[in-house]
Parts: structure tokens; sequence; C-alpha cells
């Protein structure tokens, strides 16, 4: 089918060749220059632009119509406001489009050469500078102040009563933390992110002695190699710069973490090394509570990513080292929105829409938005990040013996689903 198609094409830029030879054949018969175009090519150039004006016209409302409508339904608060403000600068876009073009095509048709037409001729008008400089002005004035208002919507503060949850992005999956009851979050540092055992840099006082004897360990095992080579040298000067190099980085890196200091939370009033221990830490799916505000923080662990929603018409780049956030209010339940579609197995998405490596076509989770009481139960089935039976350790199920262990040390495990 392609081949034949192209065929054809092939063929048609044949034949209109072969008939521009004919054309030339004929005009050098009759004698007339090319350059000569007489009052009836004239008339007919002017009468295929009107024609032309109704095709391309016709086109784009075709246009229009079929693919118009290529979002999804918002689900979220601002999601409508976004929506709006599209549809806002899409109808001036439009109008704009026609006016010019319709003038564009009807003043070649209407003013098309005549020679006994003469062209009136002005060099300057006050008014017409005045009407295309202040339209334009105003309209633009307009879309940015519109665009403000709605973007503030999304990326001004939270309200106190807002769910905190916590998006972090790293090659090549999502991670997301809940506060628990004490509605703080544990503090996090890139110093202690360890890909298998604390991909999130939680800090606690385990993890900064953990991190500190894996780093003494390799210190230790690095200045016996440049021992071992200054007594026997085999490596050469660069490799041994390198290594030295390792070694002051090592220290430098060993020095950060021991310098970190245990702050409160300036709300709570919580020690932020403690108050992560009962923070939940999920990388399968999120769930959110329709009707509630949420407030995201985003933070990635090695590169860019786009924490995208497309439904919540919600995104945000993730910056390793630079928290971001913003806060929506989803609308439209996911059982609601499954009802809407007709189809079962609709789930609202987070994906990553900036390409951060091989696999970022696979950074995907599911997003549920559920009512309150549902999320709550959710929630509370949920794995803590320090196992609750550690902390209690006068709970009667405790084994004294294993208070101090993290339990949760894989984030492969963390996740528990309903
Ligand atoms: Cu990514």
């Amino acid at each position: 089918m392609k081949l034949l198609i192209l065929l054809v094409g092939v063929l048609a830029i044949i034949a209109i060749a072969q008939l521009t030879k004919v054309y030339e054949l004929t005009r050098s018969m009759r004698k007339t220059r090319e350059e000569d175009i007489s009052p009836a090519d004239n008339k007919l150039q002017a009468n295929l632009m009107l024609v032309w004006m109704f095709l391309f016209f016709a086109g784009v409302i075709y246009l229009y119509s079929a693919y118009g409508d290529y979002l999804p339904e918002a689900a979220s608060v601002h999601g409508a406001q976004v929506d709006s403000l599209m549809s806002i600068n899409i109808w001036m876009i439009t109008i704009v489009f026609f006016i010019v073009n319709f003038l564009l095509f009807y003043f070649s048709y209407k003013y098309y050469f005549r020679k006994d037409r003469k062209a009136r001729f002005f060099a300057h008008d006050n008014r017409l500078e005045m009407i295309w400089t202040l339209v334009p002005g105003v309209t633009m004035a307009f879309i940015i102040v519109y665009g403000l208002i709605t973007w503030n919507n999304m990326t001004g503060p939270a309200s106190a009563d807002a769910i905190q949850i916590e998006v972090y992005s790293k090659q090549f999956g999502w991670i997301v933390r809940y506060p628990g009851d004490n509605k703080t979050f544990g503090s996090a540092t890139y110093n202690l992110i360890d890909p298998s055992t604390n991909p999130l840099g939680m800090v606690t006082r385990e993890n900064i002695q953990e991190k500190v004897d894996a780093i003494d360990e390799q210190i230790e095992s690095l200045k016996k190699e440049i021992e071992a080579n200054a007594k026997l040298p085999i490596w050469p000067d660069s490799y041994l710069e390198s290594q030295q190099e390792k070694l002051y980085r090592l220290s430098r890196d060993k020095q950060r973490i021991l310098d970190l200091n245990e702050t409160k939370n300036p709300t709570t009033g919580l020690s932020e090394w403690e108050a992560g221990a009962d923070d939940k830490i999920i990388n399968t799916e999120m769930h959110v509570p329709v009707g509630k505000e949420v407030e995201f923080i985003f933070r990635s662990q090695d590169v860019i990513h786009s924490a995208y929603m497309p439904h919540f018409r919600a995104q945000m780049n993730t910056v390793p080292g630079v928290p971001t956030r913003f806060k929506m209010t989803p609308t439209i339940t996911t059982a609601e929105m499954r009802n809407k579609l007709g189809n079962d197995e609709f789930d609202y998405i987070l994906l990553c829409n900036k390409v951060c490596g091989v696999s970022h076509y696979n950074m995907k989770i599911k997003v549920i938005v559920e009512d309150e009481k549902d999320y709550i139960a959710w929630l509370e089935k949920q794995k803590t990040y320090v196992a609750p039976a550690e902390k209690e350790e006068s709970s009667p199920t405790t084994d004294s013996t294993t208070v101090t262990t993290i339990v949760v040390p894989n984030n492969k495990v963390v996740a528990e689903n309903k």
C-alpha cells in the first residue's frame, strides 16, 4: 500500500514536470516571454487564491474537530484552571489566525494587478500604529497575568492542613514518602544516599554510623594500597594521583556527614533525625485523597527528571540538590474516572517526562485517588521506616534485641500493597 502511494506520488511529480514542459513549448510557439503575464493569468491566480483560502480554512477546521480534544478530562482543581487558560489562548490564536489569513488571501484576490489601477500610498498613520500596538499589548498582558495567577495556584504556599507527600526520582523509578503520624518528614541528605540500603538518604544515627563505617573501611583499604605502592612502586603517577584524589574525597564526604546537625522541625519541634522513624516509603504506587489539598515535594537522586501527572495537569522538574514543589487538589477518584471512561483498567499515572537515560520509558507508577477514609486505611497499612515494634520496647511482641535495626534498608521491600 505504502509503495503504491509512493508510486502515485512519483508519477504525479513526473506528470507536473511534463505539463510544465508542454506549457513552456506552447509559450515559445506563441512567441511570448515567460515573464509576460496576461491579465487572464492574473485573474486566474486571484481566483485560485480565494479557492485556496477556503480549502485551507476547511482543513484547519477539520484538524481542530478531529484532534482538538487531545487531553483527558482534568482531575484536579487547578487542572480545570489550566484547561481554561489553554482554551482562552487557543481561542485568541484561532481568531487572530482566521482574521490574518482571511486578509492575506482576500487582499491577494481583491488587489491583483490591473494595468489601470493605482495603489493608494500613505507613509504614516498614528491611529493605525496605536491600534496595532495597543491591541496585542493589552492581549499579551492579559495572558501573562492570567497565566501567573494560574501558576501561583499551583506553586503558592500550601494551606496548613495540606497533606505532604515527597516524590523522589532516581534512575529509573519513583519512591514516594509520606510523613507518619507525627506529620513530620525525617530529614534526608544526599551525603547518606546509598542506592541499595538508603536510596532516599534518610538521616538517622544508625544510617550515619553505617555510612561513616563504610567510608572508614574504604579509606583504610585505600591507604594500605597507597602505602604498599610507596614501598614497591608499580602504579603510574596518574593512577597514584587519582587514588590520592579519591582518598581526599572520601575524607571530605566523611567530614560532611560528621558535620550534620540534628535539626528540629520548626512547626512540630520534633527532631528531624527521629521524626522519620514513622515515615512510610513506597515505590509501587501513590495514593492521594480526593478533595484534599496535597503538597508535593520533589527530590532527585541522580539527574533531572520530570514528574508528570497528565490527568492533573501537573508537571515539575525534579532536580538533584534542589527540592521543588507544587500543590494540587484532586477532584475525581480513580473509581469515578473509571466509570466515566467506561474502562475498568484505567489508572492515573505519574511518569517521567524528561529523557533521563536508557530506562526512562520505565519510570511510571500508578496514582490512586480515593476517598479520604480509604486513603487513611491504606496509609495505615503501609510499613513505617523503622518498624513500630522496635520503637516501643514495651510492646508485647517486641524482641528487644533488635531495637536499633533498620528494618527497611532496601527500597525493594518497602511497599506493601492492598
Ligand atoms: Cu526520569
